[in-house]
């Protein structure tokens, strides 16, 4: 077999189905025989798979340089086949974690494995279990040499946007992983936001979850289009079969937040990037589900509200697409930032605009506006900010006004969006003349003499500020 792939589960079965359709001869092995089996029953004619019960006969079934998608839990199960695969295998050869590594597993596994010469290949996979098999976005990671056999595999089974494969070298070690994990976070920041667009529609304007929805699928031929907004649309106008009721109005209002949004938070602080956007949406998640802290609150806390008496219907929808899609280039410009600082520290030399590339199709976060990032990239490499590119600059200029009516309605009308206003505040952070940052290191330097610069010459200064307050 050309590849093979391990670990069966929902996207292990599609990508070794996605393989096999696209003409390889594919291995295929899981833990458990009857995962394999009922591939086969189910999608044996599919194309041409070799099946093994044991994992000896999965690896003698492949040709050399072999190559082994690992496609597991991602955690100890994912040491757990490394381990018992590495002795299997043979110097050159390559092994492929698509699994959701954290990043730091991926830089230790590439190690590891390195050392006895084979190639570790950390690979971000995003398109749920749709996307494994119609075609993902994959984000590989490790050895330039490895990409070379295995780059043209991966990139003939990935999404293609406008003849385009959605797959394409991202860096050393974790890098692939990182950047999955970054678009993971940027996923997270794009539904919060479009969740208090949502809000706000709704309780600006008292519409019902259906009309919401037909707002969304006019959204979505325009700027916004995008797989999330698309799916926003459609999920809005579902009505539960049970209740009759709009299927949003029944779904408990309690999200979760598992791995890839904390880790990029806790990624974003590590290295002093602020992804205020990211961070929000987070903490979002993990206020709705704080239930003990909001029955607490609610009907408790001093709301003093006026009602929404809107004059401008049609402005108020226009102000509020304008707000999400300000807040949205806001999210998307921190996770780029965190791209580029975790490449500069880890020395990956990530292309920012090719990233861009390959999320335009296959994943959760496609959209149309990744174009125009890639765009960017292309004018300027090394742009400092996304937001600060030509585009995005007029485009988000364009909707300043509008943006700042939404958070300060918002903020007058008791609706929560954090993300919408974090990424206002951050706007105006960066674009600030001069910030309080000034007085924080004056504060700084009287409590603990962590000493300050000055505007007007080089050097560090400190004010004796318990003494005659002289400078030093
Ligand atoms: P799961 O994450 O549910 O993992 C199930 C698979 O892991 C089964 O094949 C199972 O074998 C195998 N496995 C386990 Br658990 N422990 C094992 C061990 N000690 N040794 C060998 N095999 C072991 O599968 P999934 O939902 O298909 O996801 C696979 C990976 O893809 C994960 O890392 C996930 O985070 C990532 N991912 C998932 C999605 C998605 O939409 N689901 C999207 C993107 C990435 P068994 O059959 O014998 O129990």
């Amino acid at each position: 077999a050309q590849i093979g792939v391990t670990g069966l589960a929902v996207m292990g079965r599609n990508l070794a189905r996605n393989f096999a359709r696209n003409g390889f001869t594919v291995a295929v092995h899981n833990r458990s025989f009857a995962r394999t089996q009922s591939l086969l029953a189910e999608h044996g004619d599919e194309g041409v798979f070799v099946a093994s019960e044991s994992l000896a006969g999965f690896v003698a079934s492949l040709e050399r340089p072999r190559k082994v998608v690992v496609m597991v839990k991602a955690g100890a199960a994912t040491d757990a086949v490394i381990d018992e695969l590495v002795p299997l295998l043979e110097p050159g050869d390559i092994v492929v974690d698509a699994g959701n590594a954290h990043f730091p597993d991926t830089v230790r596994r590439e190690d590891a494995l390195r050392a006895r010469g084979l190639h570790f290949v950390g690979s971000g996979v995003s398109g749920g279990e749709e996307g494994a098999l119609l075609g993902p976005s994959i984000m590989p990671g490790g050895t330039r040499e490895s990409y070379e056999s295995l780059g043209p595999i991966l990139e003939k089974i990935s999404a293609k946007v406008d003849g385009v494969a959605c797959c394409t070298y991202v860096g050393p070690d974790g890098a692939g992983h990182f950047v999955k994990m970054v678009h993971n976070g940027i996923e997270y920041a794009d539904m919060q936001l479009i969740a208090e667009a949502y809000d706000l529609l709704k309780q600006g304007l008292g519409a019902t979850a259906g009309e919401i929805g037909q707002i969304f699928a006019r959204w979505n031929t325009g700027d916004l289009e995008s797989f999330l907004i698309e799916i926003t649309a459609e999920v809005l106008q579902h009505v539960d079969a049970a209740t009759g009721s709009a299927f949003v109005d029944i779904v408990a209002d309690q999200a979760e937040q598992k791995g890839t949004g904390r880790w990029t938070v806790q990624n974003g602080l590590d290295l002093g990037v602020p992804i205020t956007g990211i961070a929000e949406a987070t903490f979002a998640r993990a206020l709705s589900g704080g239930v003990a802290q909001r029955d607490a609150a609610r009907g408790t806390l001093v709301a003093d509200v006026a009602p929404w008496a809107l004059e401008d219907r049609e402005g108020f929808v226009e102000d509020v697409r304008l707000a999400l899609y300000a807040s949205k280039v806001v999210a998307y410009s921190q996770g780029f930032d965190q791209i580029a600082a975790a490449s500069a520290q880890f020395g990956w030399d990530i292309d920012r605009g090719a990233m861009a590339r390959i999320w335009r199709g296959g994943c959760i976060i496609r959209a149309r506006f990744l174009n125009r990032i890639t765009e960017a990239y292309e004018r300027d490499a090394d742009l400092p900010l996304l937001l600060a590119d030509e585009y995005f600059t007029a485009a988000v200029g364009a909707g300043v006004g509008a943006w700042r009516r939404i958070v300060a309605g918002a903020a007058l009308h008791g609706v929560p969006t954090p993300a919408f206003s974090s990424s206002l505040a951050y706007y105006d952070g960066v674009r600030a003349e001069r910030l309080p940052a000034a007085l924080i290191q004056a504060q700084r330097d009287f409590f603990g003499a962590h000493t300050y610069r000055r505007t007007d010459r080089d050097g560090s200064f400190h004010t004796q500020w318990s003494g005659d307050r002289t400078e030093q």
